[in-house]
């Protein structure tokens, strides 16, 4: 059996792009005859300029999948931030969206000014939630970040630990008020030091049935108004206030409609997680990520979000927050892979159809989904998809479909320098 995959990117009169995913099963030319429609009179959907974004983890070196340890140095405690890979990676987006965090941000604890205190780090104990102890972020290592994130022009979102001042009950769900006091001192250390902070999101993966634990749609809503309450007071006098984002879990219906409906206004972005492959141990992924069937489910969270933010009315628009396909961590050789990118760029295409205005996409290092190798920092391929995404795909996307075979898939946009002149569409 031999993959034949071509990435086409078509200029058409010289407005928008399109590109193309096609797969086929056998090397024998298999004539399909079938033609893309695109309709260019309105655009569907409006993405953020830097729709692009990528994760950066706190997990350790002694985090472990089913026997294998893929995170290395990548975790945001000590990643080396003098490689020169890394940096330019980061600068040829310029900016490229990057969003801090992962299970154990519900875990870190960020050191206050002052506090003689000892700072300890993540460590494992198989016994505790997650695995690890809870660890502490130094302000000279976020100092250390912060100035690397300035120099290599990456737009930051922090994702802020929402189990503080949480108890865990005997049924795992977290009990009580989010206590923001922690969080509250890190916002105003960040901000008295001029770093820019795009937009802190509240915790991880706590919404619906939760991972470790879970917190209630209306507490957590509660919650984040307090989190937005917080921002507005602390950048009060600023010209440009990072946005609130929350709740950085899996889409489920009756939780994510009464968080959108409890908190009104108060979020500017709903972010989501997307792992819609199943465990990164699967031994059937490659077969999934070229079944246009399976490829075809992956829309119905984007829709359903869509949805329940049409019937709101309100401002907050939809994000992916987070997206490994894979999750534990992905596959070696396959989440790395050029084979990934049928998955990647299928659900760029689709999270924009249905206006997802970023997508961010676990991880930039660490695991085994990153776009760049955890060891080397050497890119692999969807570091190339997600660079050209970024320089080719405008904000306005179009009704696109492919008639023929539902091996080939189209998407279209109207390209970056048309968004410039206005030229692209009627309205
Ligand atoms: C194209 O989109 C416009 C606006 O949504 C719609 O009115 C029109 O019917 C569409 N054209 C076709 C051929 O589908
Ligand atoms: C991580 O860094 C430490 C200290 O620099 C080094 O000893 C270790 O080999 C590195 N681990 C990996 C997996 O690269
Ligand atoms: C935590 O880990 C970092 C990076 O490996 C190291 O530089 C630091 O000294 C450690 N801190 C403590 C308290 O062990
Ligand atoms: C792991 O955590 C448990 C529960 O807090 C504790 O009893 C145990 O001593 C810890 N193990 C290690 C090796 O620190
Ligand atoms: C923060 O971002 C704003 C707007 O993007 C920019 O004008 C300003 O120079 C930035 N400040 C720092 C310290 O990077
Ligand atoms: C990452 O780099 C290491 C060292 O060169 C190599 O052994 C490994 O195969 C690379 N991983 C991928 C997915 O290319
Ligand atoms: C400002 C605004 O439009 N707020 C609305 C957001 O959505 C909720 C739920 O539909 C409404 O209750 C708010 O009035």
């Amino acid at each position: 059996m031999g993959l034949f995959f071509s990435l086409s990117i078509l200029l058409l009169s010289q407005l928008l792009f399109c590109f193309i995913l096609k797969t086929t099963d056998s090397l024998s030319v298999n004539v399909v005859e079938g033609s893309v429609n695109t309709n260019g009179t309105a655009s569907i959907g409006f993405i953020d300029e830097d729709f692009i974004c990528a994760t950066l983890d706190w997990w350790p070196p002694e985090k472990c999948d089913y026997g294998t340890c893929s995170w290395g140095n990548a975790s945001l405690l000590n990643l080396d931030l003098n490689n020169k890979i890394l940096f330019n990676a980061i600068k040829a987006f310029s900016p490229l969206k990057v969003r801090l965090g992962g299970t154990l941000q519900d875990k870190v604890i960020y050191q206050k000014i002052g506090d003689q205190e000892t700072c300890p780090n993540l460590t494992k104990n198989s016994s505790l939630m997650f695995g690890f102890t809870n660890g502490c972020l130094t302000m000279s290592r976020w100092d250390e970040l912060n100035i690397f994130f300035k120099n290599s022009g990456a737009k930051v979102v922090f994702g802020l630990n929402a189990l503080s001042g949480r108890t865990i009950g005997l049924d795992g769900t977290a009990i009580g008020p989010w206590d923001s006091s922690n969080a509250e001192a890190l916002i105003r250390y960040t901000a008295n030091k001029g770093y820019n902070i795009s937009g802190w999101e509240l915790g991880n993966e706590l919404s619906g049935n939760g991972i470790g634990t879970s917190v209630t749609a209306k507490q957590y809503a509660f919650d984040t108004i307090s989190l937005q309450n917080l921002v507005q007071k602390i950048y009060f006098g600023f010209q440009e206030k990072p946005i609130v984002l929350g709740p950085g879990g899996f889409y489920e219906a009756n939780w994510f409609n009464e968080y959108v409906t409890e908190s009104s206004n108060a979020i500017q972005a709903i972010t989501q997680h997307i792992y819609n492959l199943g465990p990164g141990v699967d031994d059937h992924l490659v077969e999934k990520i070229l079944d246009p069937s399976y490829l075809d489910g992956g829309s119905q969270p984007f829709r359903d979000l869509q949805n329940i933010l049409k019937k709101s009315r309100n401002s907050t628009v939809a994000w992916v927050g987070e997206a490994g396909g894979a999750y534990n961590s992905g596959r070696n050789l396959v989440t790395n892979a050029f084979v990934f990118g049928f998955w990647y760029l299928d659900q760029l295409g689709m999270a924009s159809m249905y206006d997802t205005k970023t997508y961010c996409r676990q991880t930039l290092i660490g695991g085994n989904y990153g776009l760049l190798n955890t060891t080397t920092f050497v890119p692999n391929p969807d570091y190339y998809s997600a660079l050209l995404w970024h320089r080719l795909m405008g904000r306005h996307v179009l009704s696109t479909s492919f008639t023929g075979t539902n091996k080939i898939r189209s998407y279209a946009h109207c390209s970056k320098t048309s968004q410039k002149t206005g030229t692209c569409i009627a309205k």
